[in-house]
């Protein structure tokens, strides 16, 4: 049991697992083994106290990034040390074919697989059992969310002062009107529902939104047609 967090060299990556690229990139690490259920002080690295994580070395500016979800450890990694593009794409070309074969990773087999691994763990054997089961997930994620947001100085869910493109995703799904067809009280996230105003306020989310209600009708932007 480690409600605090043991020591962990200040001065090496710190892993909290993806070794592949690392090993392929002759790159040196740390490894700390996490167990998940009581290492509490993990939810600082990564709220949904899962690995991989990583923790990179102390950056001259005194930070130390810390990185969670595995294709966000790939790529931070990837981004540091592989220098060539080896593993990210050499060109823009390569970087727009490995991007979108990751994203497809995280939306699709990565998330479909983790969520046929959890409904059968949890014997969820009828749809609303299972319902029930991501429904609770959603608010998890909300909750996760909401508890950013109410973090001093943290307008904004990656970056405090502005919106990332973090936020844009992020805004699809958490939003009065999608909570309201879930049947989810939007409101009892407060610093979340805040910053969903703040963002539907913005000058570009506002036209988007509004373009989009006319997308096959007609489309009303000429930004493209100067
Ligand atoms: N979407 C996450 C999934 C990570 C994940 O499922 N991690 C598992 C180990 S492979 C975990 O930490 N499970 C612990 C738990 O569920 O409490 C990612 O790609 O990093």
């Amino acid at each position: 049991m480690a409600p605090t967090r043991p020591y962990i060299p200040k001065d090496v990556l710190v892993l909290y697992v993806p070794l592949m690229l690392l090993e392929c990139l002759g790159i040196g690490h740390h490894v700390e083994v996490i167990d998940c259920k009581s290492d509490t002080w993990f939810a600082n690295i990564n709220p949904l106290r899962m690995v991989p994580a990583i923790e990179d070395v102390e950056s001259p500016d005194g930070t130390r990034p810390t990185v969670f979800e595995s294709s966000a450890c790939l790529r931070y990694i990837a981004e540091k040390y592989d220098g060539k593009g080896d593993y990210r794409g050499r060109t823009g070309w390569e970087r727009a074919q490995v991007s979108s074969w990751l994203a497809m990773h995280n939306a699709g087999l990565g998330s479909h697989a983790k969520w046929w691994l959890t409904l059968k763990r949890n014997e969820a054997t009828d749809t609303n059992a299972a319902l029930d089961i991501i429904m609770a997930a959603v608010k998890q994620q909300y909750s996760i969310l909401d508890a950013r947001l109410s973090e001093p100085n943290q307008k904004f869910i990656a970056l405090g002062d502005r919106p990332s493109i973090a936020d844009f995703a992020t805004l699809a799904f958490a939003n009065s009107q999608v909570a309201a067809v879930a049947n989810i009280e939007f409101e009892q996230y407060k610093s979340l529902k805040d910053w969903a105003e703040r963002m539907f306020a913005l000058e570009g989310v506002k036209k988007a939104y509004e373009r989009v209600q006319n997308f096959g009708v007609v489309d009303t932007c000429n930004c493209s047609k100067s």
